[in-house]
């Protein structure tokens, strides 16, 4: 049922599912326990915008991902937890197991007053409470709000403040690498901006020693232990709210994407079988961080819906030493591993006796995600990691989408070297040009819109319908516009290009160049940010900050580390500019819009042909900007 096997199966699918929508997806949704069954496979408007998918139908993903693998796989290991010191012991968690520490969990998050339709954030290092937290969210209808356990205090404060989360779900630390971070400090700050915010569950992990404020805070371990394991699940609509996640804007602060119950329990299911062509018993790994979607989609909801046993790594691919991942997949025998160009690059780097050390013969299939992946970085992956035996699958997809759009399916599709290449079935691509209009055919380029819905899509962003309408739906109307561009080959094989607007992709991060300057211009120094992406080598892009000071700095480097706490302080290390010009102005138009054109021309080192900038109110400030460039 709904099994791909071969090229011809994948065109025969794809067919049908253009075809007819309806039916394709009703079919792949029969696979799985609904406490009913919809009324109506779709409604859609792209232009209020409006999406319902599997209407009137009841359910709970918990009980897809856990309940329905206990009558004949209870002991099957869900989830391979890989601790950050490779000196401890991993630990197996069987569906049973993880069933009951969902169960516990869920009461322990009712015992604290949360209830359906309630937001709770949860700011968690990567230990199996992340996982037990999540679950037990959807398990009682609580919508979950992860923030990845890297983000400020600022930052979670604005997202807590965004979704009106009543509970707060961390621990008092986390390991990373050789390092600690005391998470509930971090929290300490935020939550004191958040007026909504009752209670916080802390799980005693580093022993930091971290306070509790009385009446506010609980700690796990004493909360726990007064309930019982026997959680029924709670009957939520298929449209009904499963979490918040927020992703970087082109402008403004982050924005807070909805995604629901049944449409994206049954996509992100499908999408993982499909394209990584999982067979039982395989054991995957996908290396992302829960606090990304495709932690979300990847480490928990796809797998654990098709019942796979999925490696949680709690540690960084370079500690102790660049063979970390390597080691890992020789441990526990990984048959699917899903990384991002950025680590692979920078794994890259490392003498090949960090991988030659460990047998990756178990190996059969290798994802990228995250950013476009370069030739150089899919030819080394192929060649020292897949030993040219396994599939490289690079799929395409965004917080948005909720799972894959467009990526080869595990040695079915033949591959091509940095391309995405087909869109999965249901999803209907199309290439558009600057004038708006569709560009046909094959051997074409533009940007990349979805013309018809699927079920993993996000339905809103939470509060704020009008903004989701703005970004995904006004550029190209009655189209999804993505924010990406791409080329559509002789083949008709997709590769994505890069973002089309004000968002830069670091070490596979989205960042908002708006809300950078906006950090940086919380310094009191200065006066006016620029920010633009260049490329780097490892990183894939790079910050490159152009800033205006109220006087010209005494000590540039100094001001240089102040301007990078600033914004670590405000949005988190990762946003921390890499390069950092003092200038005096910026290229504006007469309008006042900052010509980052040229900015990132500046940026990328190439200073040759700037394009035509008479339109300057100041053309002067070029030749300044083009001198001091760094
Ligand atoms: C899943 C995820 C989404 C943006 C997306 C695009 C870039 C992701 C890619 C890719 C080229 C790939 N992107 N995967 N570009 N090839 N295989 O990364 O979600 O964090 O929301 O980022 O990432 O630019 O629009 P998210």
């Amino acid at each position: 049922m709904n099994v791909i096997r071969t090229f011809e199966d994948y065109q025969h699918h794809y067919q049908k599912s253009i075809e007819h929508p309806e039916n394709f997806w009703s079919d792949v949704a029969h696979g799985f326990t609904w406490r009913k069954k919809w009324d109506k496979v779709l409604e859609w408007d792209f232009n209020k915008p409006s999406v319902k998918w599997f209407i009137g139908g009841k359910l709970n993903i918990t009980e897809n991902c856990l309940d329905r693998h206990l009558t004949n796989h209870a002991n099957r290991t869900a989830i391979i937890w890989e601790p950050n010191n490779p000196d401890e012991d991993a630990r197996h968690i069987t569906y049973q197991q993880l069933f009951e520490e969902v169960c516990k969990t869920a009461n322990m998050l009712k015992a604290q007053g949360v209830k359906k339709g309630d937001r709770v954030c949860i700011y968690l290092p990567m230990i199996p409470e992340l996982a037990y937290a999540v679950l037990a969210c959807a398990r009682i209808g609580a919508v979950h709000s992860v923030v990845f356990a890297g983000f400020s205090a600022k930052s979670i404060a604005d997202r807590i403040n965004d979704a009106g989360c009543n509970v707060v779900v961390t621990s008092d630390g986390a390991y990373r690498g050789d390092k600690t971070i005391n998470l509930k400090k971090i929290i300490d700050e935020a939550v004191q901006h958040c007026p909504s915010v009752s209670k916080v569950i802390v799980k005693e992990y580093i022993k930091s020693g971290a306070p509790l404020t009385p009446g506010r805070d609980v700690w796990w371990h004493d909360e726990i232990a007064k309930v019982s394991a026997d959680c029924p699940a709670e009957e939520m609509d298929a449209e009904d709210l499963l979490f918040i996640l927020y992703t970087s804007g082109s402008t403004g602060k982050p924005k807070g994407m909805v995604h629901t119950c049944g449409g994206y329990m049954v996509y992100t299911n499908y999408t993982f079988r499909t394209t990584f062509q999982y067979q039982e018993g395989q054991v995957y790994w996908c290396t992302a961080d829960i606090g990304w979607v495709t932690g979300h989609s990847y480490i928990l909801y796809g797998p654990l819906s098709a019942g796979a046993t999925t490696v949680m790594f709690e540690g960084v691919p370079s500690w102790p030493n660049p063979g970390r991942f390597w080691q890992v997949i020789d441990r526990h025998k990984v048959n699917i591993f899903y990384t991002a160009p950025t680590a692979i690059r920078s794994l890259q780097q490392a003498p090949l006796e960090f991988v030659e050390k460990y047998d990756l013969s178990s190996l059969r299939v290798l994802g990228s995600v995250g950013e476009p992946i370069n030739e150089e970085a899919w030819h080394w992956y192929d060649k020292n990691i897949g030993k040219g035996q396994c599939a490289i699958v690079d799929t395409w997809w965004q917080t948005e989408t909720g799972g894959f759009m467009i990526a080869p399916i595990a040695r079915v599709t033949p591959l091509k070297p940095a391309y995405a290449t087909l869109p999965l079935p249901g999803v209907q691509p199309a290439v558009m040009n600057e004038g708006g209009l569709e560009v046909n055919g094959n051997n074409v380029e533009g940007r990349l819109t979805i013309k018809f819905p699927w079920p993993g899509m996000a339905r809103t962003i939470y509060g704020d319908h009008q903004r989701f309408k703005d970004t995904y739906f006004s550029t190209f109307p009655g189209k999804y516009f993505t924010g990406d561009g791409c080329k559509r080959d002789e083949d008709g094989y997709y590769r994505i290009t890069g973002r089309v607007d004000d968002i830069i992709i670091v070490s596979g991060h989205n960042l908002g160049t708006a809300e950078i300057e906006s950090a940086v211009d919380e310094h009191p120094l200065v006066t006016e940010t620029a920010v633009v992406g260049y490329p780097h080598d490892i990183k894939g892009q790079a910050v490159y900050a152009f800033v205006i000071c109220y006087e010209k700095p005494k000590d540039e480097e100094k001001l240089r580390g102040e301007i990078r706490d600033t914004v670590s302080r405000i949005i988190g290390p990762i946003a921390k500019p890499d390069k950092i010009q003092f200038v005096s102005g910026l290229p504006k138009t007469r309008s006042g819009k900052i010509m980052r054109r040229i900015l990132r021309k500046v940026a990328e080192g190439d200073v040759s042909n700037l394009g035509d900038t008479t339109t300057l109110l100041d053309p002067a400030v070029v030749d300044e900007i083009k001198a001091g460039a760094l």
